[in-house]
C-alpha cells in the first residue's frame, strides 16, 4: 500500500535514531521509480563519454593487475592512477570479491549529480515524499538536497562494496543528514541489498573515505580508517532488508555500510540520495570526495545556501513542484 505523502510514524524516527537506519515500504510510487529507472539507463548509456560514470569493477580489476594502465575513458572526477597506488601501497588491502569464477560480465556502474541534466531524477530527489521524510526524520527546520548517486551492479558482479562511513566523503560539519537508498529492482542479499551495522552512528568515530573497491582509506584525509567489518562480520551487528522498487532504505550520515556483489541472474539498480538539515555547515574536509559541477563559492562554517544545494523541503506551498524551476539553471555557474 502506498504510504501516506510524507508522514515517517514516532516509531520509525526511533528506529532511526536507535539503530541508524530504517526501511520504509512502499514510499515511491510507480510512475517515480520509472523516472529512476530512466535516469539510470541514460546515465549507463553514455558511459564511455561520461565524466562521471565508472564501472568500478573493471578498474579494481586493473587495480590488481600489475602490468594495467587505468583507463577511466572521459571520466576525470577520481584520479584512479592514483588511487591504485594508495591501494598498492595498502599492505591490508585485498580484493573484496565474492567467491566464484570470473567471468568479465560484470558492471558495478557509479555515477552521480544526474539531478542536474536528468528531470526524471530531479522530479524525485526534489517533489517525491522523500524531501519532507528526511525533514521528519532528522527533525530539521528545513532540508537541503545534496546529491544523487547511482550504484548498479549488473548480474555476475563479484566486486563488493567496501564498508564504509559517509560523513567524510562529504564537504560538510555536523551529522544532520540521511542517505535514501532506493532499490529499482528487488534486492535482497543474493543480488548485493546494502548492509548496515546497526548503531554505528553512535561509535562517536569519524571515519576516513574508502575506495569502495578496498578498504584502503583515501590518503589526504586525516580520519581513522573504518573497522574491518568484511574480515570480521560476527563481531558486528549487521542489519540488510529484503526490498521491493518503492520502498526505501535510510540511514544517519554516520552509519557504517556497504554491500556485496551480485552472482546472481537479476539486475541490482539502485540510487542513492543525501539529504542535509538546517545545522549542517560547509567544510571542505581533506579526504573528501570533489564533487561534480558545482558552482558555489561557500566558506568553512557556511550554511548550505546555494544554488548546487537546492532546498527541496518546506516548499514555498506543498504542492508545488521544484523540479522544473531547476531546468533553468545551469550548473557550471555560467548563467
Ligand atoms: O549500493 C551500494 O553498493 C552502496 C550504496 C552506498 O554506499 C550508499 O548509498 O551510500
Amino acid at each position: 500500500m502506498q504510504r501516506p505523502s510524507g508522514i515517517v510514524s514516532p516509531a520509525d524516527v526511533e528506529t532511526f535514531w536507535r539503530d541508524g537506519v530504517v526501511c520504509l515500504r512502499g514510499v515511491l510510487a510507480p510512475a517515480e521509480v520509472e523516472h529512476l529507472r530512466g535516469a539510470v539507463t541514460r546515465q549507463m548509456s553514455g558511459l564511455h563519454a561520461s565524466r562521471t560514470g565508472y564501472d568500478f569493477e573493471a578498474l579494481a580489476r586493473q587495480v590488481w593487475n600489475q602490468g594495467a594502465v587505468m583507463d577511466t575513458g572521459q571520466a576525470d572526477r577520481f584520479d584512479m592512477q592514483r588511487m591504485k597506488e594508495m591501494v598498492r601501497a595498502d599492505e591490508a588491502a585485498r580484493p573484496l570479491l565474492e567467491e566464484g569464477e570470473e567471468t568479465g560480465e560484470g558492471l558495478f556502474f557509479y555515477d552521480v549529480a544526474a539531478w542536474k541534466h536528468d528531470v526524471g531524477m530531479r522530479s524525485v530527489a526534489f517533489d517525491s515524499a522523500l524531501p519532507r521524510i528526511a525533514c521528519d526524520l532528522l527533525d530539521a527546520a528545513y532540508v537541503h538536497f545534496w546529491e544523487d548517486t547511482t550504484f548498479v551492479k549488473a548480474p555476475r558482479t563479484r566486486q563488493k562494496t567496501a564498508f564504509h562511513q559517509d560523513l567524510a566523503y562529504f564537504q560538510i560539519e555536523g551529522d544532520q543528514c540521511v542517505i535514501v537508498w532506493m532499490p529499482l529492482d528487488p534486492a535482497g542479499l543474493e543480488n548485493g541489498v546494502t548492509q548496515y551495522v546497526r548503531g554505528s552512528h553512535l561509535w562517536g568515530e569519524t571515519y576516513a573515505p574508502n575506495v569502495f573497491i578496498s578498504q584502503t582509506p583515501i590518503a589526504s584525509s586525516p580520519e581513522k580508517r573504518c573497522p574491518d567489518i568484511e574480515g570480521t562480520p560476527d563481531k558486528y551487528d549487521i542489519v540488510s532488508f529484503d526490498v521491493e522498487p518503492g520502498d526505501v532504505i535510510i540511514h544517519h550520515v554516520k552509519t557504517v555500510h556497504g554491500a556485496g556483489g551480485n552472482l546472481s541472474h537479476s539486475w541490482r539498480r539502485a540510487v542513492s540520495f543525501r539529504y542535509c538539515g538546517d545545522t549542517v555547515r560547509y567544510f571542505n574536509r581533506a579526504g573528501a570526495i570533489p564533487q561534480f559541477g558545482v558552482s558555489h563559492t561557500l566558506r568553512d562554517g557556511d550554511r548550505l545556501f546555494a544554488v548546487d544545494y537546492p532546498i527541496v523541503w518546506p516548499r514555498p506551498w506543498p504542492e508545488l513542484n521544484l523540479a522544473p524551476l531547476y531546468e533553468y539553471t545551469r550548473i557550471d555557474g555560467t548563467g
